[in-house]
């Protein structure tokens, strides 16, 4: 089999290129992803590109003389069931490192029990600025922050918008949403931008008229919103329902294709910091593109995370000699610099959160394009 551009265009820097062979040794990665549950609109999309990573690696030949073997678990988008998957990878599975978990709320419970077991984890999707990395030495992200993504978003948009006032939504119940609206409330505040009023809702909440209906009121110039992707479509289209005409600026949570499918025309307009740009003409990027394409997935901002999250533990063990025991992941994920990927060059910081640039995106005829 001949070695796929993406595979050398990924390692070429790094060694010679080369089919896997049958005497490769095998690392295992585990995958801690919402595959059911609400957050599995992000979870699938995690899988479309952690699979399409790996085979790229293994047939690619990027790193020679092993071969990545995935093993892949659903955590529900639950606490408690991401707490039994982290066990069995850790204990049963003896995998050499862990991507995910999906969501922050569920990283606050799972990770430190790969910290304690020394079990390196790469989050691609926690944004939750404080309470992710900071669990320990062995707990890297390469999903930025909300504080990497809101201020900047804000400060594009309000370029454009010119707003002065604010209303904020936010879910009070979920470790993500929260952290979001701290940050949103921060940058707010930081560009002179008067929050009018602050309303709350819940996951399982479906109707948000009463909050909606109180924010409207107060005429702010903007909705500025923290929510999980099932929620912000509800959101968007009961705003515009409503007779909501002003701009909506979401938070990561919107990130996902879901919510230009689920609201409709309702989401037409809405504004969203993302840690992707898709139209990136970068080659890293666009081979990304080809490749999903090829295996009929349109990737959203999650599947070009996901598929970052492989390359950055493949760029560790190639780092470590090409050893993938546990021990050497971490030793290798904590020199990754400079590493291009369908995100942009990529770098770990020393805190072991990520860094790239972030983009803003707007839904224009249906779809996500990047704003000016
Ligand atoms: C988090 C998030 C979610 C929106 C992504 C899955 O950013 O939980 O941190």
């Amino acid at each position: 089999m001949r070695p796929s551009g993406l595979a050398i265009l990924a390692f070429a820097t790094l060694v010679a290129v080369g089919p896997a062979r049958a005497t490769d040794s095998t690392v295992k990665i585990g995958a801690c992803l919402s595959l059911t549950g609400p957050a599995a609109l992000y979870g699938t999309q995690q899988k479309a590109g952690i699979l399409a990573a790996i085979d790229e690696v293994n047939r690619g030949g990027g790193l020679p003389g092993v071969k990545l073997e995935a093993v892949i678990e659903d955590d529900g988008s639950t606490k408690e069931q991401g707490i039994a998957v982290y066990q069995r990878l850790i204990g049963r599975d003896r995998v050499s490192a862990i991507i995910g978990p999906t969501l922050s709320n569920t990283a606050t419970a799972v990770d430190p029990l790969a910290q304690a077991a020394r079990v390196p984890v790469v989050a691609i999707s926690n944004t939750a600025p404080r309470g992710i990395t900071d669990i320990g030495n062995y707990i890297f992200r390469v999903s930025l922050t909300e504080g990497q993504v809101i201020p900047a978003a804000l400060k594009r948009a309000q370029a454009r918008l010119h707003f002065g006032t604010a209303g904020v939504l936010y879910g009070n119940d979920d470790a993500f949403t929260q952290a979001g609206f701290g940050v949103m409330k921060g940058a707010l505040e930081a560009m002179g931008v008067r929050i009018v009023g602050t309303q709350t809702f819940a996951k399982p909440d479906r109707d948000y008229n009463a909050q909606l209906t109180a924010l409207i009121a107060l005429k702010p110039d903007i909705l500025v919103v923290s929510a999980l992707v099932e929620n912000a479509a509800g959101i968007v289209t009961q705003a515009r329902q409503l007779g909501w005409q002003g701009p909506i600026l979401g938070g990561n949570g919107f990130n996902s294709a879901a919510l230009v499918r689920n609201a409709g025309p309702a989401a037409e307009g809405v504004l969203v910091g993302t840690s992707w740009n898709r139209a990136s003409p970068d080659p890293a990027n666009q081979a990304f593109l080809k490749l999903m394409a090829a295996r009929g997935v349109e990737p959203d901002q999650f599947c070009a995370q996901a598929y970052t999250g492989v390359l950055v533990v493949a760029r560790a063990i190639a780092g470590s000699g090409g050893k993938g025991g546990r021990e050497d992941i971490r030793a290798g994920l904590s020199k990754v610099k400079d590493l291009d990927t369908p995100l942009g060059r990529f770098s770990f910081l020393e805190n072991r959160d990520g860094s790239h640039e972030p983009a803003l995106q707007e839904v224009r005829d249906g779809r996500f394009q990047i704003a000016p």
